[in-house]
């Protein structure tokens, strides 16, 4: 086979040294093209250009506005490989799933899809997203918003408009209460990974990285950037006897 030629559209920031994008999204993608050592180049996307962008490109766009009008979003990948016919993907999923197909890990240890568990990682992902992320979006929007270009700065307000009117509403209590509902949360997390019978065991399906591990990984950098380290460390490395700390360092090489 040819080597891969991926390009992967990311999300520009002020972050420049490292480049680091703040959206977990594209964290998922990025995560998964390092973990699998797969070459990619890059494009980076300010906000008011991802539509541009990818209407250039002959991206497709993710869904649709309540208007009618195509949403596009990032991240976004070309799989370039075969010239005549290159394959142009969005949705973090889609595309790490679309690369675990394609590009199959030899070694069945470090596959992210283990035969068997693709429909219960889709409910880890689900579950991680909806019962945790959605607590902590008001805590970590306005941090996330002061890292993006100025240009991206003022439409990301907008998009999340709901979110930052929220935090900015939100007593001290109120950020106490998101945190508490959160961490509940991760407690029933760590309660599903002991299921296993392993507590100890650093990944959800025991001793080897699957996708959960690598989505979960790419939400906590994005808490952890936007929420910044003082309180990401205050609430999340240490909980759960510092499963989430640990699964966050053991990423670190991969970002
Ligand atoms: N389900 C999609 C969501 C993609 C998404 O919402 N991307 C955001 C960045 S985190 C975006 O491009 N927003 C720009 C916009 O909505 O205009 C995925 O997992 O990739």
């Amino acid at each position: 086979m040819s080597s891969p030629k991926l390009i992967f559209f990311q999300f520009k920031t002020r972050l420049q040294n490292p480049d680091y994008p703040t959206s977990p999204n594209v964290w998922r993608v990025r995560l998964a093209l390092n973990y699998k050592n797969l070459p990619f180049t890059t494009v980076w996307v300010d906000g008011p250009e991802i539509a541009k962008t990818c209407i250039a490109e002959c991206i497709p766009n993710l869904d649709f506005f309540a208007d009618g009008t195509p949403h596009y979003t990032l991240p976004a990948l070309i799989d370039a490989t075969n010239p005549d016919a290159p394959v142009k993907l969005v949705d973090s999923k889609r595309i790490v799933d679309y690369l675990e197909d394609t590009y199959p890990e030899i070694d069945p240890q470090r596959a992210l899809y283990p035969p068997g568990t693709k429909s219960f990682q889709a409910l880890a992902y689900y579950f991680f997203r909806e019962a945790v992320m959605i607590h902590l979006r008001p805590l970590s929007v306005a941090g996330a918003a002061a890292l993006q270009t100025d240009r991206t700065c003022a439409a990301y307000l907008v998009r999340h408009r709901e979110s930052y009117e929220k935090a900015q509403r939100m007593e001290e209590s109120g950020r106490e209460k998101g945190w508490e509902t959160a961490k509940s949360a991760l407690d029933l997390m760590e309660s599903f990974i002991a299921e296993n019978g392993d507590p100890q065991a650093p990944y959800f399906a025991g001793q080897n990285i699957t996708f959960t591990d690598l989505s979960i990984a790419a939400n906590l950098i994005y808490l952890k950037l936007s929420l910044g380290d003082q309180e990401f460390d205050k609430h999340i490395r240490a909980h759960n006897g510092g499963r989430w700390g640990r699964l966050l360092d053991a990423f670190a090489k991969y970002m």
